[in-house]
């Protein structure tokens, strides 16, 4: 059993990530069992669920004539434009049925802001709106996190970094994550995730 000051962060573990879901991550459903296991080693375990408006400004449709996986500019940045997912309420919004998610002590929603997207568990994507999370761990007395869940490239790299900024010692259990991979973003959310000191274990 891993000591009170370590948490588990489970990303992401929705219907809509994984296969047949409106976002589906290639074998996304393959994160299930080796975070269950987790689950069961850590003290304190936190889950994450992307969780939007219908007429949220990540999705394509909320912008005439754009496609799907295309980029746009918002006011904080780039921001891809996805396909509508993790609607409020919806089956797709819902965790994998499999996840353990009654072992959770904490569930952080995200990306509920209609002009906002949000990646990170800790800050949405213009980086100083938070989520509230680095508050919850810290008044826990946490200082060093294990991170798991989908997708490697987005949510579960732009959480690791940001935990990684506010000081926590991070590991990413790459086994018990899986990627989106558009243009090369795997592949560079490594690099980043490398360059932070975030440990990639599995
Ligand atoms: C995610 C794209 C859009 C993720 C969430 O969980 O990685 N990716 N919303
Ligand atoms: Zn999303």
């Amino acid at each position: 059993m891993q000591p009170d000051t370590h948490a588990l962060i489970a990303i992401d573990v929705q219907n809509d990530f994984c296969p047949g879901g409106a976002l589906a991550v290639a074998n996304g459903e393959d994160v299930v069992a080796p975070i269950n296991t987790l689950l069961d080693d850590f003290a304190v375990r936190v889950l994450t669920q992307d969780w939007h408006p219908a007429d949220h400004s990540s999705f394509a449709a909320t912008h005439p004539g754009a496609a799907p996986y295309s980029m746009t500019r918002m006011p904080y940045g780039p921001q891809v434009l996805w396909p509508t997912h993790c609607v409020q309420g919806s089956a797709g919004a819902a965790f994998h049925p499999g996840l353990h998610t009654d072992r959770a002590d904490l569930v952080i929603r995200k990306g509920f802001r209609p002009a906002i997207d949000s990646y990170s568990a800790f800050f949405e994507n213009d980086k100083v709106t938070p989520t509230g999370l680095d508050g919850y761990l810290r008044s826990r007395g946490v200082t060093t996190l294990t991170l798991a869940g989908l997708a490697t490239d987005f949510c579960v790299a732009y959480s690791a970094l940001d935990a990684a900024r506010l000081g926590y010692a991070v590991t990413v259990r790459l086994d018990a994550c899986r990627g989106i991979d558009l243009e090369g973003s795997l592949a560079a959310a490594l690099d980043q995730m490398r360059a932070a000191g975030v440990l990639l274990h599995g």
